[in-house]
């Protein structure tokens, strides 16, 4: 059974040994990033701040903080396994023979089942606060960093709908608290929500949701392609769809089982100085105009959990989102770039920095031919650097990586220089969101790549492996394991 609700989450993380309940009061104003920064980095557990000092809620933070919680969260053994699921839809063929039919039938029931459904009444709607009652000073709302100028929130889904089409969008942007019923809205400029303000004459209606099953939380963060609502793949993930109310004073729907949801609207043409805010890219965000959000309803579960997030210099929580992200779109990239084996967005890179990727090559700059896919891709596009490498590279072994980003690159004929749109937070190049980008080609170069004959790879023989397993008690060695992980190289 697909997790319902936050509750059945933290039900479930507690069963595990993957929650700590902490009774002492603590300040959200930068105490709970310092004890969840350290907790991260130790690959401690959720914490379920119970006093957070001043606010009237409980404060859920890390639960995305290790790859097993976000196992837990999608219910499989490995993020991979996600991959699997979707790759089965993505690669659907024409189905031959019954037994076929029949389970073509069943995926392509599940994707129909996915859409989220619409109820009546929802616990979301417990407690409904509007107009003056409103007050986000009840919520334990994090400063994170010193230089933050105020508490952020920096989990919820955010929703819109597109003012052309109708088609809703959810994602996930931090929100900066201007009063009790004020906050600002970080729509960067290549994201979705974004183009749905930009859409509108006049107000745009908007819901926050905040404290909601781990996978439909993720869903605001998964990049997907304008059409596509959130909803509908958290609804594919879960396999089971996500359970829609009615707003109280927006015409948009919101989960049901939210713990809570912030109701209003963003005018067109209102906005003021967001920031500066501690980043993932490690430092502060400067100061820039952004929209303000009106909240006319704060609707909440009875004792609500309020979820939070710390992004920082990586690793933080937020890592583990992008590796969930990283392995569940592998196969929707490899539908259009079948050649890719695998990729790795390294942590330390914050997502566009850096990706690698081994190819199946098979013609002479097959490894640009990546590289300007990848800066044509979706958010990929906003990759700073690419290091192509062969099939048999393990992409995620940085070593094995560097070694033949050495070894078989020659600076001069392997290393594109090109341009393109960078990552708004990026503060390194000459204009914000356009500069350089670079490309290092590390496969194999062939004679029509101007190389002169490519020298093999050392490898030991299989039959000397095979001796020297069998032999190696007989050596005495007794600090080395018997046998020799296989280098994959
Ligand atoms: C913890 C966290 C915080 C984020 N904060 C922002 C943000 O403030 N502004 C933003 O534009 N994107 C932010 N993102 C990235 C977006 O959620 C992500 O790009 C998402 O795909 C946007 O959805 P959209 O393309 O439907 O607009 C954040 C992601 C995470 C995981
Ligand atoms: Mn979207």
């Amino acid at each position: 059974m697909p997790i319902r609700d936050l509750r059945e989450w933290i039900a479930l993380l507690e069963r595990e040994g993957e929650l700590v309940r902490v009774a002492a009061d603590v300040d959200p104003d930068l105490e709970i990033t310092e004890i969840v920064d350290r907790t991260v980095k130790a690959g401690g557990p959720a914490l379920l701040f119970e006093h957070p000092k001043g606010a009237q809620h409980p404060l859920l933070i890390n639960q995305f903080g290790t790859e097993r919680r976000m196992c837990l969260a999608f219910g499989v053994s490995s993020l991979d396994e996600i991959a699997h699921q979707l790759s089965d839809v993505l690669e659907m063929q024409p189905p031959q023979g019954l037994l076929e039919k029949v389970r073509g039938l069943q995926k392509l029931k599940s994707i129909a089942d996915s859409r989220p459904r619409t109820v009546k009444r929802g616990s979301v709607h417990d407690v409904v606060l509007q107009g003056d009652d409103v007050d986000l000073s009840v919520l334990p709302i994090q400063r994170c960093w010193p230089e933050d100028p105020a508490p952020f929130i920096t989990l919820p889904a955010v929703i819109t709908r597109d003012p052309r089409d109708g088609t809703r969008n959810v994602g996930m942007y931090r929100m900066q608290v201007m009063d009790k019923r004020t906050t600002f809205m970080h729509w960067q400029i290549h994201k979705d929500g974004r183009a749905d303000w930009l859409a509108t004459d006049g107000r745009i209606p908007v819901a926050v949701a905040l404290g909601l099953d781990p996978i439909t939380a993720y869903s605001a963060s998964a990049p997907l392609p304008k059409h596509l609502d959130e909803f509908m793949m958290a609804g594919f993930l879960r396999g089971e769809p996500v359970e829609l109310v009615r707003g109280v004073t927006v015409d948009l729907e919101v989960p049901a089982h939210a713990e809570i949801v912030l109701e209003g609207y963003i005018e067109k043409d209102e906005l003021g100085e967001e920031g500066p805010f501690g980043d993932h890219t490690g430092y502060y965000t400067a100061a820039e105009p952004f929209p303000v959000f009106h909240v006319t309803a704060m609707t909440m579960r009875r004792d609500a959990i309020y979820p939070s997030i710390v992004v920082g210099k990586p690793p933080q929580e937020d890592a583990w989102l992008g590796k969930a992200t990283e392995r569940i779109f592998l196969p929707a990239v490899r539908t259009t770039l079948p050649e890719i084996v695998d990729y790795d967005l390294p942590v330390a890179g914050a997502f566009h920095n850096l990706a690698i990727v081994s190819i199946r090559k098979q013609f002479p700059g097959h490894a640009s031919k990546v590289m300007h896919a990848i800066w044509g891709l979706g958010m990929l596009s906003l990759t700073k650097c690419v290091v192509v490498v062969d099939a048999h590279v393990d992409v995620h072994d940085y070593e094995q990586v560097l070694f033949y980003a050495g070894a078989n690159v020659d600076p001069k004929r392997d290393v594109i220089v090109s341009e393109g749109p960078l990552d708004h937070l990026d503060h390194a190049p000459e204009r914000q969101f356009f500069g350089g980008k670079l490309g290092i080609d590390a496969t194999a170069k062939w004679p029509e790549e101007g190389a002169r004959p490519w020298p093999a790879e050392i490898e030991m023989s299989e039959e000397i492996r095979a001796l020297v397993d069998r032999r190696w008690p007989e050596y005495g060695i007794a600090s080395v394991p018997p046998r020799s992980e296989s280098s994959g190289r």
